[in-house]
């Protein structure tokens, strides 16, 4: 699939620096030193709805790791998926009468809308899950002939214990592993299972849904996991820097995609980071599709709300918090903005480069949004209490918020 197009990144004085990121399989920050190409993966939409804030907040997140490692001149390699088939998307189409096809189509091309505007940078491959269907095949197929997959009644499953590795990405016990299997699109109740938390890795054609022809594993389609990792090694290989999505995929989604990978390869770990965003909730819950306490970023656009204020209302809050959206966030990103461009717009001002240090050093500090954005404020009030003069300041420090932050002032 094409992805979207990108914004420009200007290049800014001085050094970047190394990013500390939290890593949910150890539990604390590690410091990435990715080489000269650095390697992420961040899990797509399913597309049957439009973009809420909570899927804006947690791209925000990615976004601002690959604008940290730009900073340090490394080129990045950034691989996102589309679930463009599966079960929620399948369910919504013939719950609204539409063709599955045209839905995640629609919904695809509304993400990229929303993603442009919010000046994310696109990923170097956006691969679908159908077009991937022809790479998970031999997967499956490899993951059998190494005993690691089974058939039930059709449908072939992971044998999680054929990993040593399996529950070290989200640490979880085998009771709450069994709670989060059932609650995100597990089976764990379904008999035949060798252990209840198998996911599924192909499911046999069923009447009236699509199914792709499997080789050896008869018609059907993927299961949700082994599509990312199938994916994920096509793309970046083995022990990539970053496996990245919101915390709701902590388990069983990367827990699951991990063993895929690592059972496969032989190889260990999947990811040096598994880095997980915290939740947006609407009045009280998590935002979600399946219950509509949704607020969309094409809403507010097409509202005359500027992309550039839903961005820094997302900025505001650090990634791995848990946040309630309401609408004193968005004016308060607002109000920040409208300072923000007076400061810029004075033809000298204080020196920036300081400023261009404090964004980078909150921003290598665990992607510290809050800590970078309070530096800009400090900035700002000089400018507006005692002014400066330094001709080149208002310049730089709107290349830097524009190329850290992926605010255009
Ligand atoms: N297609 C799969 C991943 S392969 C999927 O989870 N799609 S999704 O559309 O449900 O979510 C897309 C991304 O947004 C995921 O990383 C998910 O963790 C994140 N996300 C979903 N809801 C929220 C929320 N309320 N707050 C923060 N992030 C969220
Ligand atoms: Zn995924």
């Amino acid at each position: 699939m094409h992805a979207w197009p990108a914004s420009e990144v200007p290049a800014l004085p001085g050094q970047g620096r190394d990013l500390r990121i939290h890593d949910t399989a150890t539990g604390g920050l590690v410091t990435l030193d990715p080489g000269p190409v650095a390697r992420i993966y961040v899990c797509g939409i399913t597309p049957y709805d439009a973009t809420h804030m909570g899927h804006a907040a947690t791209y925000n997140a990615f976004d601002l790791v690959q604008r940290v490692w730009l900073d340090t001149k490394r080129q990045v390699h950034y691989v996102q998926n589309v679930t463009d088939v599966d079960d929620p998307l399948l369910e919504r189409a013939e719950r609204d009468g539409v063709d599955w096809v045209a839905l995640a189509e629609k919904e695809t091309t509304l993400f990229r809308e929303d993603m442009t505007a919010l000046r994310m940078l696109p990923p170097r491959h956006y691969i679908g899950a159908v077009e991937a269907i022809p790479g998970i095949v031999p997967l499956v197929e490899r993951l059998r002939e190494l005993g690691a997959a089974y058939e039930l009644e059709g449908d072939i499953y992971f044998s999680v214990e054929s990993d040593p590795h399996f529950g070290e990405v989200s640490g979880l016990d085998a009771a709450a592993m069994r709670l989060l299997s059932a609650e995100r699109g597990g089976d764990p109740d379904r008999p035949g299972k060798k252990n209840p938390l198998d996911p599924m890795l192909w499911m046999a054609a069923r009447e009236g849904e699509p199914s792709w022809d499997g080789s050896s594993l008869g018609r059907g389609r993927p299961g949700w996991h082994i599509e990312c990792v199938a994916i994920a090694l096509d793309h970046l290989g083995m022990t990539f820097d970053v496996q990245g999505g919101g915390s709701d995929l902590a388990f069983p989604h990367h827990e699951m995609g991990a063993s895929h990978a690592q059972v496969l390869t032989g190889e260990y770990p999947m990811a040096k980071a598994y880095v997980h965003a915290g939740m947006v909730a609407l009045d009280g819950e998590k935002m979600s599709k399946s219950k509509g306490n949704l607020v969309f970023v094409s809403r507010l656009r097409q509202d005359g709300v500027d992309p550039a204020a839903i961005r820094l209302a997302l900025l505001s809050h650090h990634y791995r918090a848990d946040w309630e959206w309401t609408d004193q966030v968005l004016r308060d990103a607002q109000e920040r903005l409208t300072r923000w461009r007076a400061a810029v717009s004075r033809p000298d001002g204080p020196p920036a480069e300081p400023l261009v240090e404090e964004i980078r050093e909150a921003l290598s500090n665990d992607l510290d949004a809050p800590a970078a954005l309070a530096a800009v404020d400090r900035w700002a009030a000089l400018q507006q209490d005692q002014g400066g003069t330094d001709t080149g300041a208002p310049g730089v420090a709107s290349r830097a918020v524009d190329a850290l932050l992926g605010v255009a002032l």
